[in-house]
């Protein structure tokens, strides 16, 4: 059995990594969000499904060091060895140019994408030396990759989460802890809606006319990453829809 921590488990492409890894009867899952009302909801319909899977919610902000260090340390006693990390509590804020960007929606990303990512993975470190394949998967971006008009401060993190992931693949190395950064392009999920800010007719017209990925897609791949051998390890993988060629080069049927 492995036991695998994802973050931001209440929604897209976290909850579907808990549903997934819960139909391979090989995970144990230790989900966390802001949303525990939603991660009791998944577990129980995880348990509907698969009754003999082991899973324990816990709400977590990622931006709160102190909250991240006590809800980790005090972890139940059958809970405290983790397998795998999967980092992907994240978001994007508005989307303007830098002189109209609301530095309130700064602070958040930044907060969340790269502040919250450090957190869980310090205090997860001590609590995966024990395992025999220790893994961690940080949710990257092809934002992380190129930047595009307005993305300025969301791209900054994901670029950051870019150097992280190859920083951690240095630093952990003499730990055995394999590091991976899976990139997508665009999936659909609650993120426009959060960009948008609850705008739902804006966040579904990212999506018009294109089929985009869906959150079972990165999970499934993040399952097949998992699932490789000891001695390998995908390093970083960028997944797109079809109809997607870069950041914003798309095609569209309408
Ligand atoms: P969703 O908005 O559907 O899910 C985001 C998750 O992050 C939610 O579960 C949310 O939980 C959690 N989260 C946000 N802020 C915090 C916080 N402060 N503390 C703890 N959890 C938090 O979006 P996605 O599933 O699409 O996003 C997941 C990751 O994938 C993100 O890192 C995103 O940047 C990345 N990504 C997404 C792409 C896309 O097109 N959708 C493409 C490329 C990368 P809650 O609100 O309950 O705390
Ligand atoms: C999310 C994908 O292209 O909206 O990271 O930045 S994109």
């Amino acid at each position: 059995m492995r036991t695998v921590l994802i973050t931001g488990a209440s929604s897209g492409i976290g909850e579907a990594c808990a549903r997934v890894l819960a139909s391979e009867s090989n995970y144990r899952l230790l989900l966390c969000a802001r949303r525990v009302n939603r991660l009791e909801k998944l577990r129980d319909r995880i348990l509907d499904s698969y009754p003999d899977c082991e899973i324990f919610c816990f709400e977590l902000d990622v931006r709160e060091r102190e909250q991240v260090e006590m809800a980790l340390n005090n972890l139940p006693a059958d809970w405290n060895s983790i397998d795998i990390l999967i980092n992907n509590a994240g978001l994007s804020q508005g989307l303007e140019s830098l002189e109209n960007g609301d530095t309130g929606d700064w602070d958040r990303m930044i907060d969340t994408n790269v502040k919250g990512l450090l957190y869980v993975t310090k205090y997860c470190i001590p609590k995966m030396v024990n395992s025999g394949m220790p893994h961690i998967i940080n949710l990257g971006s092809i934002a992380g990759k190129e930047v595009y008009p307005k993305g300025n401060v969301y791209c900054a993190t994901k670029h950051a989460v870019d150097a992280l992931t190859q920083a951690m693949r240095i630093d952990l190395l003499e730990k055995g802890i394999k590091v991976t950064s899976i990139d997508p392009g665009m999936v659909e999920t609650e993120f426009s809606e959060v960009r948008f800010k609850g705008d739902k007719e804006r966040a579904q017209d990212v999506y018009k006319g294109l089929t985009p990925l869906c959150g079972q897609d990165i999970a499934e791949i993040i399952a097949f990453v998992l699932s490789r051998p000891a001695h390998v390890n995908i390093n970083d993988l960028l997944v797109m829809p079809t109809a997607q060629a870069t950041g914003t080069i798309v095609k569209r049927t309408s």
